[in-house]
C-alpha cells in the first residue's frame, strides 16, 4: 500500500457535518492500491476495561479520478461526538491509519484515531435553499435587448449591425429585459445573472465609477426596481455583479488620486506603489491584471471596506435582489469576503452568494464567505470531451470525478455550472459549428447535478469567438434563431424540472467507459428510480447495451416519451439518450 498517496484531514471535504447532524468522511488512496476500508469509529469516551468500543463499517468506493480511488462513508453519531480511524486492506496485511499514522495492528491508544469532538448542525454547510432548483441565465445588458433607445449612448450601432469590439456600444439596457420576460419565462428560466450594471466607462461595466447608481445608458433605479418585480413576479431571482477588487480609472475617488498624487486623503485607497502616478508601459501602482483602468481597492482600509460593505447592504436592502456574483472574488482578502457574507446575509439570510473563482475555491466555501463558486473546472472538462474532443471518456470521468470531490456535496448541489460566459469563446464556436455537439452540451449541463447557467444566446446558436467575440448583440429575429437549439434547451429544462434525478436529487456514478467504445454515460439513483443518461460520441450510430439490472423494468426513454423495448439503445451520431427506469 502505498501510504504516501493517502489523503485524510479531518476538515473541508474529507470530513463535514451534514445539514441532517450525520458526518460525512473521505479518504483517498492511490488509485488501485486499496481492495477494500473499514471505518472505525465510536464515542471518544466510550471505553470497556481499559479498551476503546469502536465498530468497523465498510466504506463505498465513490469515484477514480487519474491519481486517486475515492472512499467515502455517512455515519451519526448518536452522542454527537466521534473519534474515527481506518482500516485499509490492500488484498495482504491490514494497514491502520489514523492522526497518530499508521499501524500494522489495531492501536489501542486512543489518540492516534481522528476526532470530531463534537456534532454541530450549525457547523453543518448550507446554501439558500432555492438555489439548487434554479435555471440561470446569464445576461451581458448592453448586448441583450435595447428597450429605450433614450438611453443610447452617443455613436450607438444599429443592433447587430456589426462586430462587437471592446469599445462599440449596441445600446443594451434594463427595459429591454424586462420587454423581453416572457421569452426567458417561457424557456423555463428561473434566475438572471447580470454581468455588471452601475455607472462606469466602458461597454462592460467592470471600470465602475459610482456603486450606488445605475449607469444611465442602463436605465434608472425605478426601471432596476420594475425589473426585479416582473422577475419576482415571475419566479425569477437577480442576481447582480459585484466587482469589489478594483474601481474603474474614472472612479472620483481614483481620479483624486491620479489629481493630488499624495496629497490625496483617498491614496490609501489603492495598493500605490510610489509617487507620482505611472500609467504606461506599466502601472506603478495594483490593478486587476495590468490594466491601468481598473486601480485595486485595498480592503485592508477600514474605509475602503465600510464603503463596500455598504454597497453589498444598499442593492439587498433597497431593491431585494437576491445574489451577489463577486468579481475576481480569489484576489480580495477573507476577511473582507467575511465581513461581507455578515452583513449581506444578515439582511437577507437566503442571498445567494457567488465567487468567480476559476480553481479550486475550498478556502472560500467553508460556510463563512461564498456559497458556491463559477464552476469552471466543470465547464473546461465538458469543452474538452464533447467541444474539442481533446480528452478520452476515461479522462473526463476521472477529471469529473475530481471535481465532485473538490468539495463536500452539499456545496455540489448549489454549483454554478457554466458552458459558457462573457469571458469564453461561445460553445458554438468551441464545437467548430457543430450544432450537435452544443445539443449534447446543453443535455450534460441540464442533466448532471449543480445549478445550470446558460449564456445568453448560447440557445440560439449565436457564434463567437473569446472576449470581445463572445458579446454579440442578442437575435430577436427569430428567421436568424437557430429554434430547433432553442426548443432543444427548453425541453431539457423542463425534463430538468419535472424529474428531480436530472437535477440534484440520488446518487451520480458513470457507468464504465468500457461498456461501448465510443458512448459516455452516467446515472443517477435513488431509491427505486434510476436515470441514465447516454451520449454518443462518434460520427456513426451506436448501441448501447444496457447494464443488467436485476429488478428494474425496461425504461421509458424521457427524449421521445416512448417505452424502452430492447436492451440494446439505438444511439443516432453524436446522439444522446434519456432514460427513466
Ligand atoms: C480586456 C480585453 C481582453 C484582455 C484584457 C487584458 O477585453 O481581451 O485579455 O483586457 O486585461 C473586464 C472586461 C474584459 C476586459 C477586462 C480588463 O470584461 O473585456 O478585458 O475587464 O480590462 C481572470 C480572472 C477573472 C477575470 C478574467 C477575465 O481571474 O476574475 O481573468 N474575469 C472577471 C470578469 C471579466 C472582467 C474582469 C474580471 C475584470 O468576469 O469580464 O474583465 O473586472 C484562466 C485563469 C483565470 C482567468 C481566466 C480568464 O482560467 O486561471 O484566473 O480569469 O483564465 O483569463
Ligand atoms: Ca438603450
Amino acid at each position: 500500500m502505498n501510504k504516501q498517496a493517502i489523503i485524510h484531514r479531518p476538515t473541508d471535504q474529507h470530513a463535514y457535518v451534514c445539514a441532517d447532524n450525520s458526518v460525512n468522511i473521505m479518504i483517498q488512496t492511490q488509485k488501485g492500491d486499496c481492495k477494500g476500508i473499514h471505518f472505525i469509529h465510536g464515542d471518544p469516551y466510550d471505553w470497556e476495561e481499559k479498551k476503546w468500543k469502536n465498530k468497523k463499517i465498510a466504506m463505498r468506493k465513490t469515484g477514480t479520478d487519474q491519481l486517486y480511488d475515492y472512499w467515502q462513508v455517512t455515519i451519526k453519531p448518536a452522542s454527537h461526538r466521534l473519534r474515527y480511524g481506518f482500516k485499509l486492506n490492500d488484498g495482504e496485511n491490514p494497514l491502520y491509519f489514523g492522526e497518530g499514522g499508521f499501524s500494522a495492528q489495531e492501536p489501542n491508544d486512543i489518540a492516534f484515531y481522528f476526532c470530531i469532538p463534537y456534532v454541530h448542525v450549525s457547523d453543518a454547510f448550507q446554501a439558500p435553499a432555492w438555489v439548487k432548483n434554479t435555471v440561470w441565465y446569464q445576461i451581458f445588458p448592453e448586448r441583450f435587448a435595447n428597450g429605450n433607445t433614450k438611453n443610447d449612448p452617443k455613436d450607438t450601432l444599429a443592433w447587430g449591425s456589426s462586430e462587437p469590439t471592446a469599445d462599440n456600444f449596441f445600446g443594451g439596457d434594463l427595459q429591454g429585459v424586462i420587454e423581453q420576460i416572457s421569452y426567458l419565462k417561457e424557456l423555463g428560466i428561473t434566475g438572471l445573472y447580470f454581468t455588471p450594471i452601475f455607472k462606469a466607462y466602458s461597454n462592460h461595466k467592470y471600470d465602475t465609477i459610482d456603486y450606488l447608481e445605475i449607469d444611465p445608458q442602463f436605465g434608472d433605479k425605478e426601471t432596476l426596481k420594475q425589473l426585479i418585480k416582473v422577475c419576482h413576479d415571475n419566479g425569477i431571482k437577480v442576481m447582480l455583479d459585484a466587482v469589489f477588487n478594483h474601481s474603474g480609472f474614472y472612479f472620483p475617488l481614483f481620479q483624486d488620486v491620479v489629481e493630488k498624487g499624495e496629497k490625496s486623503k483617498y491614496k490609501d485607497w489603492f495598493h500605490i506603489h510610489d509617487f507620482p502616478l505611472i500609467f504606461e508601459p506599466k502601472p506603478n501602482y495594483d490593478t486587476f491584471a495590468f490594466t491601468p483602468f481598473m486601480p485595486k481597492l485595498n480592503t485592508q482600509n477600514e474605509e475602503v471596506r465600510n464603503y463596500l460593505l455598504n454597497v453589498g447592504r444598499y442593492w439587498v436592502e433597497e431593491f431585494d435582489i437576491d445574489g451577489w456574483r463577486l468579481d475576481v472574488a480569489n484576489e480580495v482578502d477573507h476577511g473582507f469576503w467575511r465581513d461581507f457574507h455578515k452583513v449581506v446575509k444578515g439582511i437577507k439570510p437566503d442571498l445567494y452568494i457567488l465567487g468567480e473563482i476559476w480553481h479550486d475555491a475550498m478556502p472560500w466555501l467553508r460556510g463563512d464567505q461564498f456559497d458556491a463558486v463559477m464552476n469552471y473546472p466543470f465547464t473546461r472538462n465538458i469543452l474538452d470531451l464533447f467541444a474539442k474532443e481533446s480528452i478520452d471518456r476515461k479522462t473526463f470521468a476521472e477529471n469529473m470525478t475530481a471535481v465532485i470531490h473538490m468539495y463536500p456535496a452539499s456545496i455540489h448541489t448549489n454549483a454554478f455550472n457554466l458552458v459558457g460566459s462573457h469571458d469564453t469563446p461561445r460553445i458554438l464556436h468551441e464545437c467548430s459549428g457543430d450544432k450537435r455537439k452544443v445539443q449534447q452540451i446543453f443535455t450534460f449541463l441540464l442533466t448532471f447535478i449543480g445549478t445550470p447557467c446558460i449564456y445568453y444566446g448560447d440557445e440560439i446558436g449565436i457564434d463567437g469567438d473569446g472576449d470581445p467575440g463572445c458579446r454579440k448583440c442578442m437575435i430577436w429575429d427569430e428567421e436568424q434563431q437557430d429554434r430547433h437549439m432553442l426548443e432543444h434547451v427548453r425541453k431539457l429544462i423542463t425534463l430538468r424540472k419535472n424529474h428531480p434525478l436530472l437535477a440534484n436529487e440520488g446518487n451520480l456514478s458513470f457507468l464504465p467507459v468500457e461498456m461501448n467504445s465510443h458512448c459516455f454515460a452516467f446515472m443517477k439513483e435513488k431509491q427505486d428510480k434510476t436515470i441514465i443518461v447516454i451520449f454518443n460520441l462518434s460520427d456513426q450510430e451506436e448501441q448501447f447495451t444496457l447494464p443488467a439490472h436485476q429488478n428494474r423494468q425496461m425504461p421509458i426513454d424521457l427524449w421521445t416519451g416512448n417505452k424502452v423495448k430492447d436492451k440494446k439503445i439505438p444511439l443516432e451520431a453524436r446522439g444522446f439518450s434519456i432514460l427513466e427506469f
